[in-house]
């Protein structure tokens, strides 16, 4: 899989873990681009990349669906059965910036899991597929329509001496919105090994962990599923909650990511000469469809704070990101704190600091992001 990493991927990748292999880019390439480049795009893996041939692979259709079938990727991407989409999408992993959350307090986290990411665990992509709805319907649909879809990928990784595959769920109403897509295309090109050849899922404004990669099988189940990654995983946990006492049903299953942001420049503890502004770029992000309305910006550790004029900010599309550069006026000199914050098109905002959302599986770290430079003016 190394290799693959190799032919795949951009040279100056973070490899943050070798196997599995989890990867970032270096922050001045996360938002170089509104779209991110393949072999830019972050990579999370909970065990190794299987290579798939096209011509061998089937999607099977089971569980709670009136006529189960096997679909090949000629059926998939037959017009005349199934509309094709296109879609701009963002797919952040909910460990997005879990390095201040590790800074502050690293809990008792299991290592593997909790792969020490920065602002890169993010990307946007522009995805081609069908939509899954559209599969159902043509498998005759629910038996039972109040449910979730499992979503079974064909890796396969080890978790408390057992050996199983990759394995999450979604809820129905997700998939009947037509926010789910089987994807076989990113940004024009065939999907990549490393992304999931030859069919992902893309669960739109969900986070990363529900985008199944190497897609081989979808269930239709009455609740949600009992495979660990999501009854064990991917829990939202309050902060009494540690290693000693945690108790997974008390977990809140992360599924819509909330509205943050980074500042991606400049970087911390940087020496910036300048004439009375700081050039800062960036990115916002708000799961659930909801989209960046506005950034600000504060040069005084977020007392007060400038508005990003709207022309500064990347086009605005449901479900993805906007990246923002913007002149931050500061007159004083020395030793400085930046802060971003986005508010989304539902006025949420963030919480000012990382302490006030730290939690033991160290997810979702929404606060404020800061940096500190030294001015010199
Ligand atoms: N799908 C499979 N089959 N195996 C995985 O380990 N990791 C998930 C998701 N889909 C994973 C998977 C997680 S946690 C994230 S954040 C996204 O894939 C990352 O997608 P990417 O690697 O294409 O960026
Ligand atoms: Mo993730």
């Amino acid at each position: 899989s190394w290799d693959i990493v190799l032919e795949e991927k951009h040279p100056d990748m973070l490899h943050l873990l070798q196997f599995p292999y989890n990867g970032e880019p270096p922050k001045r390439l996360v938002t170089a681009k509104e779209i991110t480049p393949n072999n830019l795009h972050f990579i999370r893996n909970h065990g190794g990349i299987p290579t798939i041939e096209e011509d061998k692979w089937d999607l099977n259709v089971d569980g709670l669906v009136r006529e189960p079938k096997k679909l090949t990727l000629a059926d998939l991407k037959n017009e005349s059965l199934f509309p094709r989409i296109t879609k701009a999408c963002t797919i952040q992993c909910s460990g997005t910036r879990r390095v201040e959350q590790i800074a502050l307090y690293a809990g008792e986290g299991d290592e593997m899991i909790n792969a020490p990411w920065a602002e890169g665990a993010i990307g946007t992509a522009v995805y081609t597929g069908v939509s899954l709805k559209h599969v159902i319907k043509h498998c005759g649909g629910l038996i039972n329509k109040t449910g979730h879809i499992e979503l079974f990928g064909a890796d396969t990784y080890f978790k408390q001496n057992e050996v199983m595959n990759y394995a999450v769920s979604v809820p129905w109403s997700k998939v009947k919105a037509n926010e789910v897509l089987l994807c076989w295309e990113m940004n024009g090109k065939p999907l990549p090994k490393i992304h999931g050849a030859p069919v992902r899922a893309l669960v739109m404004g969900y986070i990363g962990a529900r985008s199944v990669k190497w897609l081989y099988r979808v269930s239709a189940l009455d609740r949600p599923t009992h495979a660990p990654v999501q009854s064990k995983e991917y829990l939202y946990f309050n902060q009494q909650v540690g290693k000693h006492n945690q108790r997974p049903v008390e977990g809140i299953q992360i599924q819509e990511m909330p509205v943050s942001s980074a500042i991606m420049s400049p970087l911390n503890k940087q020496v910036i000469i300048h004439e009375g502004a700081i050039d800062c770029r960036g990115w916002g992000y708000s799961g659930g469809g909801r989209w960046p309305e506005r950034i600000e910006l504060s040069a005084d550790g977020g007392f007060s704070w400038y508005a990003v004029p709207v022309e500064n900010l990347s086009s605005k599309h449901r479900f993805a990101w906007r990246t923002w550069h913007y002149s931050l006026p500061c007159e004083v000199e020395g030793w400085i704190e930046i802060v971003v914050r986005c508010w989304d098109n539902s006025l949420n905002t963030q919480p000012l600091e990382v302490r006030s959302a730290w939690n033991w599986g160290l997810h979702v770290t929404s606060s404020c992001h800061r940096v500190k430079v030294y001015s010199v003016n």
